[in-house]
Order: structure tokens, then C-alpha cells, then sequence
């Protein structure tokens, strides 16, 4: 079985079509999109893609999907630019994209072959905000996977890829395709067989620049800024 595990989209269409065309070449027979898919310049560019395969591939919810959908605001606790954000993204997406994005499920859980039970999460498993990273101390991390039987859990979130033994699991952040932290391409994972192997797929970065420079989303120039040059740390 070949799964391709597409996290944090963040409204970067052109990475996502890139990401798109290597998984179809490296034949996977399952996607899951992660979370966070539209929170960023292109979110209508990028509801158009994902729906094409609406039916086909599984979807888990990020907590950007929720912010976008649900319009949230700085009384939802939301800072003032990520709000502003919120709005603009709800404003480009049709009645359709919106109910899609509020009714996607908090999890995939899979058996795998070779891998046991796998489990797919935007954040951790018991919270989609709560970041787990590279250094999240093991304590921490204990209370977070508790609940879950599943040995593997992958992650997303904080945009950064790592692959952890800790707290008794393995724990693998699949990256981000679209807002990425510490790498210039668009980040996923591939599980084939009994491996989980980080993804890089370069795209044509300036392509994205100009595309997401010629639209109208607030703070359009910090976007181009972050993915010509991705910051060191995640959000
Ligand atoms: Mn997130």
C-alpha cells in the first residue's frame, strides 16, 4: 500500500499541483490531506484543486479550516492579522468549499501493513491547535497520545518534518506543503511498504510569487516573502 500524507496546504496552489503530479508518479493509492488547507493567498485555487478529488482522497480538519469556515474573529481569541485573514479566505470560498471545510473529521486511523495502526492527526490527538515538534519534551508528548492505541501517529501543524520514538510512539511530521519551515520545497510524507519517507518536491517557487503577488490577499507580500524564504522556526 502507497499513501501519500499531504499536510498544511496553506493556500499555496502551486505547490499543491506540484505535490499533486509526484504522488500520481509515485502511483500512491491514498491521500490524506492533513489540515489546514486553505488559510493563505490562494484559498479558492486551492478548494478547486482539492475538490477534484473530493471523493477519492480523505481529508482530516486543521484548525485554520475551522478559523476560515466559522469566520473567526479576534473574539475567538484569533490574532488580528490571522482574523483579517480568516475573513478574506471565507469572502474567496463558495457555500460548497465552506460546508466542506466544516465537516471534516478530526482523524484518519489506518492499519497498515508492516506498520500497524496509524494514525493521522493535524496537531496532536487530543488537540488540533496543540503543536507537537522536534524538541516537545517527552512529558509533554505523554499526555497529548494518552488516549490514542495507535503505535504511529502522524502529524502536521507546525511545519517542520521530524520523525520521533517518544512516549512510547512513533511520532512523524509530515511537513508543510505550501508555508514551510526549514525547507524550500513543498514538504510531505510517502508511506510505502513498510517505510515513512520525508518528501521534498521542488516547485517553481517564483511561479507562486507572481501568482499569489497578481491576487488580493491581505498581507500578500509576507506570503511571498515566507516561501521564497521559509523561516528556521514553524509557526
Ligand atoms: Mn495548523
Amino acid at each position: 500500500m502507497k499513501i501519500a500524507a499531504i499536510y498544511d496546504i496553506h493556500g499555496n496552489n502551486v505547490a499543491l499541483e506540484a505535490v499533486l503530479t509526484e504522488v500520481a508518479n509515485e502511483k500512491a493509492e491514498k491521500v490524506i490531506v492533513g489540515g489546514d488547507l486553505v488559510w493563505g493567498p490562494q484559498p479558492r485555487e486551492v478548494m478547486e484543486t482539492l475538490m477534484r478529488y473530493k471523493d477519492t482522497f480523505l481529508f482530516i480538519m486543521g484548525n485554520a479550516d475551522r478559523e476560515v469556515a466559522h469566520r473567526y474573529s479576534i473574539e475567538d481569541g484569533c490574532q488580528d492579522f490571522v482574523a483579517e485573514i480568516n475573513y478574506w479566505c471565507a469572502d474567496q470560498l463558495t457555500r460548497e468549499h465552506l460546508s466542506f471545510l466544516k465537516e471534516l473529521p478530526e482523524r484518519q486511523r489506518m492499519a497498515i501493513n508492516g506498520l500497524g495502526d496509524v494514525l493521522f492527526v493535524h496537531g496532536s490527538p487530543r488537540n488540533d491547535e496543540e503543536a507537537i515538534r522536534a524538541d516537545t519534551d517527552e512529558r509533554e508528548i505523554n499526555e497529548m497520545v494518552k488516549d490514542t492505541e495507535a503505535n504511529i501517529i502522524v502529524c502536521g501543524h507546525t511545519h517542520i518534518q521530524f520523525d520521533r520514538l517518544v512516549a512510547g510512539r512513533r511520532i512523524v511530521n509530515a511537513g508543510s506543503v505550501g508555508l514551510q519551515s526549514k525547507a524550500k520545497g513543498a514538504c510531505w510524507l510517502f508511506i510505502h511498504d513498510d517505510e515513512i519517507e520525508h518528501k521534498e518536491t521542488q516547485y517553481d517557487i517564483e511561479k507562486a510569487v507572481k501568482e499569489i503577488l497578481q491576487g488580493t490577499c491581505p498581507y500578500k507580500e509576507d506570503f511571498a516573502e515566507h516561501i521564497r524564504n521559509p523561516p528556521n522556526i514553524g509557526p
